[in-house]
């Protein structure tokens, strides 16, 4: 990757990464297999001419400015059943904040409440990192809410983007949703154990293997999209994000999550739980719940649920 557009030696790189000339060429014919383009010539060496459209954990990691999110480790995988099942697991057996697990789709990918979440092949971005916050298990939501907040702002980065946050867990551009965000945890009465946090965001995908209620960044902008780039950029403003929230300083991030956000000042009905709540979405407040005031005058806080915005 450090020498694009050049030949280096079979001897170069064995010497450089280690092993034998014959394992060199060994390693090359892998990569082959997994979508890289390596031109080999003889007495000048090999060439990496093209990389796979694939979220390898060591593409990712290339460039990534984190200090322990995605840089601990990143399990990639070409299939599995969801990324959250895995982190889950992985978490169970003690593997530490800042692992994240990617998959290329997802067979059994999981929405809140037994919803599917659809993850076509390549073109998405299906992820689980791994926190182990101390906390309450209160402040769970306002996790949610800060990757949302990291998601919103990495995707208005593309041009033509204006993504919004629709509380508490999904970012839409319009009215149409382009990441679903799925936290899971392990307890003990009041203190967290862990927390896996899952995203899902439609990059490349076509608008045909989505619901109706989708959309992806390629159907708005109209160009393919680096997935890559994109993981490192969440990852990135997640951490960064997440450090303060662990400081205790969450004033500034609820102000950008309010300025980010879809529903503040409109018409909202909510159902949480069996309950539904009708009124206006008026706050965010300092744990991250919404405040909706409703037709008596009672100002309710809610802590989660499904949100639809009444005309
Ligand atoms: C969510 O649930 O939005 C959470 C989605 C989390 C997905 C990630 S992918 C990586 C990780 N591993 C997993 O197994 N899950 C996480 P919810 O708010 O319940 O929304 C689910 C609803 O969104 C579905 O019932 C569909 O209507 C819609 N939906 C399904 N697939 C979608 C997609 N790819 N894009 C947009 N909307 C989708």
């Amino acid at each position: 990757m450090k020498n694009r557009r050049k030949h280096i030696s079979g001897e170069d790189i064995s010497v450089h990464l280690g092993g034998s000339r014959a394992s060199v060429w060994k390693y090359i014919m892998e990569l082959r297999k997994d979508g890289y383009r390596i031109d080999a010539v003889p007495n000048l060496g090999y060439m990496l001419v093209l990389s796979p459209d694939v979220l390898f954990g060591y593409e990712i990691k290339n460039g990534l400015r984190t200090e322990r999110i995605g840089k601990v480790d990143i399990h990639h995988y070409k299939s599995i059943t969801s990324t959250n099942d895995e982190a889950y697991r992985l978490a169970e057996a003690g593997e530490p904040e800042g692992v994240v697990v990617i998959a290329e789709t997802q067979i059994g990918g999981k929405g809140r409440l037994g919803r599917k979440w659809v993850s076509p092949k390549r073109s998405g971005i299906y992820m689980s990192l791994i926190l182990r916050p101390d906390v309450e298990t209160d402040a769970v939501p306002t996790i949610t809410l800060i990757a949302a907040l990291s998601v919103a702002k990495a995707l208005n980065n593309i041009d033509g983007i204006d993504a919004r946050i629709k509380w508490p867990n999904d970012i839409m551009i319009g009215s149409k949703k382009v990441c679903g965000i799925l936290t899971e945890m392990k307890a003990q009465p009041d203190r967290v154990d862990f927390i896996v946090l899952g995203m899902g965001i439609n990059v490349n995908t076509s608008r045909g293997r989505l619901p109706d209620s989708a959309t992806s960044i390629k159907n708005v902008t109209g160009k393919e999209c680096d997935r890559g780039a994109i993981v490192r950029r969440v990852l990135e403003e997640f951490e960064k994000d997440y450090k303060e929230f662990q400081k205790g300083r969450f004033a500034a991030l609820r102000k950008e999550c309010k300025k980010l956000s879809l529903i503040l000042g409109k018409k909202v009905e909510i159902t949480e739980h069996h309950r539904k709540i009708k009124g206006k979405a008026v706050d965010i407040d300092e744990k991250g719940a919404l405040v909706v005031l409703e037709r008596d005058g009672t100002l309710r806080r809610v802590f989660s649920g499904d949100v639809v915005l009444c005309r």
